[in-house]
């Protein structure tokens, strides 16, 4: 465990990961892969492990000491995630699998309950594919539509359509806090205003945000909220839906099943309230026991640290690249409006090609279209590569990948 909250010590959060000291093709491992998915420490693993080996049982069931136990267990780990995000309560928090099922289940339940012909659904030009594709589900199935707010030249959302596009209409808006492409900062806060303003209910798609800086449900005042334990230290398979009680209390629920009903009889059956009236099944306990460890555990450090630290080393690999000759960054320059994303551009080399050269030298980025493809439309490339960071990542790491970019430069002749 990090002891010092104050400030950031590197080598000794570097130990905590033991996939940190992997060798990959005889080169120490660079992962710069992040906004995909994150590293896990000891800490975490320790907690799933003891979870498996000391306390298995089926939760919210068995009358017996280790059912017990099970069930404290996971509902500490929602409380632990309430606490995170600055929920008023942990029953305003759902365990799902992932961002992507928080969007899915917002759409299937309180869309379908919500959403007429005609009415509007608001997202930006630079959102993921899950939080596009349910709307377009739900757009097909009940007749309203979509739009879109763009964004400037340097990768903000435009203030004038903001205020424009969330009119009467509008039911829902739905916005990124953070871009897994451009790392813009979405004022999320002055969102919600618009979109309360006009009697619209806003989504905040977190996955990016609440791994990497302070994230405060009620001072933002958003409706609902997603994000994925995946991507900020926990296992993979858990998310988080969070949503105000009122609104997830009137809401239908969604997968049904054991465990989320109260009564059931052969032709009818009536739901528990929330948040177990959306956890249907025996849910993924160890994974939401993780995920509960992974918030100490960033708790300890401090998230205003987390992004404190991430600002200055975007900074310095912000400063480092745009010096390669042929390189094209995307997103603000400013390194204060922006997460530690940087997705680039060398030459009229294919970021395929880019990511193949960088994994030589045992460097992991993305490349592609980051299920971003209407932001790449919009943007007018068809694929990008991407290096993302966390707190384990050290700005010697970001001069290898400095190194590397130049020597793919040589080796395509640019
Ligand atoms: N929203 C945003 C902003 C994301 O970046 C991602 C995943 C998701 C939603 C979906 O998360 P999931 O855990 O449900 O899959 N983004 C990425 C990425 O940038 N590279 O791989 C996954």
């Amino acid at each position: 465990m990090v002891e010092n909250a104050a400030t950031i010590n590197i080598s000794k959060i570097r130990e905590d990961f033991p996939i940190l000291k992997r060798i990959v093709n005889g080169k120490p491992l660079v992962y710069f892969d992040n906004a995909a998915t994150s590293q896990k420490p000891d800490y975490v693993l320790n907690a799933i492990s003891d979870y498996y080996r000391n306390k298995n049982a089926n939760i919210h069931r068995g009358i017996h000491k280790l059912g017990e136990e099970a069930t404290v267990a996971y509902e500490d780990a929602r409380g632990k995630v309430a606490k995170f995000v600055g929920a008023r309560q942990s029953e305003e928090v759902v365990f799902v699998r992932n961002a992507t099922e928080g969007l899915n289940l917002i759409a299937m339940t309180w869309g379908r309950a919500n959403i007429k012909k005609d009415d509007k659904i608001v997202l930006s030009i630079m959102e993921h594919h899950s939080n596009i594709v349910p709307w377009q589900m739900l757009a097909k199935e009940t007749g309203a539509h979509i739009d879109f707010i763009e964004i400037d030249t340097e990768g903000v959302l435009r203030e004038d359509q903001i205020r424009e596009k969330i009119d009467s209409t509008t039911r829902l808006v739905s916005i990124t806090h953070a871009s897994n492409v451009l790392g813009t900062i979405n004022a999320v806060e002055k969102i919600a205003r618009e979109a309360h303003r006009v009697g619209a209910l806003i989504t905040v798609d977190a996955a990016q945000s609440v791994p990497h800086m302070p994230v405060n449900v009620r001072e933002m005042d958003c409706d609902f909220l997603v994000f994925s334990g995946h991507k900020m230290l926990g296992p993979t398979g858990i998310g988080v839906l969070y949503g105000k009680k009122q609104l997830l209390e009137d809401t239908p629920p969604f997968v049904g099943g054991g465990e989320m009903i109260r009564e059931v009889h052969t032709h009818e059956a009536t739901w528990k309230d929330a948040p177990y009236k959306f956890e249907a099944g025996t849910p993924n306990a160890a994974g939401a026991i993780g995920l509960g460890a992974a918030t100490e555990y960033l708790t300890k450090i401090g998230m205003k640290n987390v992004h404190d630290f991430e600002r200055e080393l975007t900074a310095y690999a912000l400063e480092k690249i745009s010096k390669v000759d042929g390189i094209v960054t995307y997103g603000p320059k400013d390194p204060a409006h922006r997460m530690g994303v940087i997705t680039f551009n060398l030459g009229d080399i294919h970021a395929h090609d880019l990511a193949t050269i960088l994994d030589e030298d045992g460097i992991a980025i993305r490349s592609g279209q980051h299920c971003a493809q209407p932001l790449m439309e919009y943007l007018g490339v068809p694929a990008t590569s991407r290096a993302s960071f966390y707190i384990y990542n050290t700005k010697e790491e970001v001069d290898v990948l400095i190194g590397a970019l130049e020597r793919a430069r040589l080796l395509f002749k640019l």
